[in-house]
């Protein structure tokens, strides 16, 4: 399956690959969102057909659960089961303390859900994902459409009165990304180079009203699967 990829999709792979290994029959799955979670739900389909495993799977969105049906991967609905065993997902970075940003694929309300309301959370993740100090990413922010303009400059004057957001770096919706999250939300992208204080910006964020939610996974995640483009494989 691997012969003709990428360095980038293979090291993908190889992390989903093997997070897939951490999955014991009768698990209730947390299913990821993005290309490298995709991958995790192939192979996990692939362990269905050639084992018989018995899972049940929680899509963190539409994307996920069309592929997971597509290739009989059970899913049902978080309300079905309240609590999951296990979650599996991608980040856009992680840091020494495995804390995250997520949500570059417009997922991160349902996949912070989900994770939350799991025993234990693996992310999978190419090297080039792992960082010093997360903010090199833009930091994805879910908001309701309503007064969207608004809830930007609140957050804008927010991050200014903190020290967070030096004057020069704007704020702005990426009116190339999709403008809906599954909930019918926006997603603005926060450009802050680097972020000092995770814990403290993410509790900030969502006492903003317009807030839904944002991309910062504080210590959320337990296990981090690093892919590398040899097929080699870490974990931590
Ligand atoms: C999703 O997958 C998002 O939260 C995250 O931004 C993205 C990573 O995508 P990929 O695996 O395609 O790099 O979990």
């Amino acid at each position: 399956m691997t012969a003709e990829l990428s360095p980038i999709d293979k090291a993908k792979y190889a992390a989903a690959r093997k997070s897939v290994d951490f999955v014991e029959n009768g698990m209730k799955l947390g299913l990821g969102t993005g290309s490298t979670a995709a991958w995790m739900v192939r192979c996990l389909a692939e362990r269905i057909r050639n084992e018989g495993l018995k899972v049940t799977g929680v899509a963190t969105s539409s994307r996920t659960a069309d592929l997971a049906r597509e290739l009989g991967v059970p899913i049902v609905g978080m309300d079905d089961v309240k609590w999951l065993d296990l979650t599996i997902d991608g980040a856009d970075e992680f840091d020494p303390n495995l804390n995250l940003i997520k949500g570059g694929g417009a997922a991160l309300l349902q996949e912070k859900i989900v994770a939350t309301a799991s025993d234990r959370m693996i992310v999978i993740a190419d090297a080039a994902k792992e960082v010093a100090q997360l903010g090199a990413f833009p930091l994805p922010v879910e908001v309701v459409p309503f007064g969207w303009r608004t809830t930007m400059a609140l957050i804008e004057e927010t991050l200014y009165s903190l020290d967070v957001l030096n004057r020069e770096v704007a704020l702005r919706m990426d009116e190339s990304r999709p403008l809906k999250t599954d909930e019918g939300n926006f997603i603005l992208d926060l450009n802050l180079r680097r972020i000092g204080n995770p814990r403290q910006l993410a509790l900030v964020l969502n006492q903003i009203p317009g807030v839904v939610e944002n991309g910062l996974f504080i210590d959320i995640c337990d296990i981090v699967v690093i892919g590398n483009g040899d097929g080699r494989v870490t974990v931590r």
